[in-house]
């Protein structure tokens, strides 16, 4: 499969394991997972025909490795980033002493005076070096960084998960764990 046909599918697949499964009429797990080959029947269904060897191919090949099999190999899911209601059962993680978000000055106010909230998405999505929180916030212009004292918060009692593919996770993050970075 060529790049271009790779980033669509793994574009398509994003949408449908975290966002929109309903669009392709699948329903995902209440820990996310779908049978490999319900999926590539629904995309089937939907214009997107693709072998498992192709699949194994974007998530082999995807940036951020967004997407995993089970240990069968039969199941799919996301790793992070959903917006639909799952539960991915992650087990609680020790965080490193900071952890970095990447984010742009137009929301910087409201991230200092009420904290990182979700959003759209499950979890407030931190980053372990200041490059990848950097490339994070480049995505909506010109990046601002923000340190999150991870050690203060998680002896707090905040819990803290990492997915597998190495994106920290925590429900949200109070203003005075959070410190602009110059
Ligand atoms: C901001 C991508 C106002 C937050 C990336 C961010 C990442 C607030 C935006 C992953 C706020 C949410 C996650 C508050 C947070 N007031 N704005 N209180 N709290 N924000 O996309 O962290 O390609 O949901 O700063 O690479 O940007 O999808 O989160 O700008 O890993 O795999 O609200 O998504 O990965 O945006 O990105 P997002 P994010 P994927």
């Amino acid at each position: 499969m060529d790049k271009k046909h790779l980033i669509r599918v793994s574009k398509r697949l994003s949408r449908n394991l975290r966002h929109a499964p309903g669009d392709i009429g699948i329903t995902l797990a209440s820990d996310g997972w779908v049978e490999v080959e319900t999926l590539l029947a629904a995309l089937a269904r939907h214009g997107t025909r693709l072998s498992r060897a192709q699949l194994d191919e974007v998530v082999e090949g995807n940036d951020k490795r967004r997407f995993a099999f089970d240990e069968s190999g039969l199941r799919i899911r996301a790793s992070q980033g959903h917006s639909v209601d799952v539960d991915l059962e992650l087990p609680a993680a020790t965080p490193p002493d900071v952890l970095y978000h990447g984010t742009v000055s137009r929301f910087l106010d409201a991230i200092l005076s009420e904290g990182l909230r979700p959003m759209q998405r499950h979890a407030v999505h931190l980053s372990a070096t200041t490059e990848t929180a950097r490339a994070v916030g480049a995505r909506r212009g010109v990046p601002v960084l923000l340190t999150v004292d991870a050690r203060g918060m998680a002896e707090a009692g905040h819990e803290f998960q990492v997915s597998a593919n190495g994106v920290w996770l925590t429900a949200a993050v109070p203003p005075e764990f959070l410190r602009r970075l110059p």
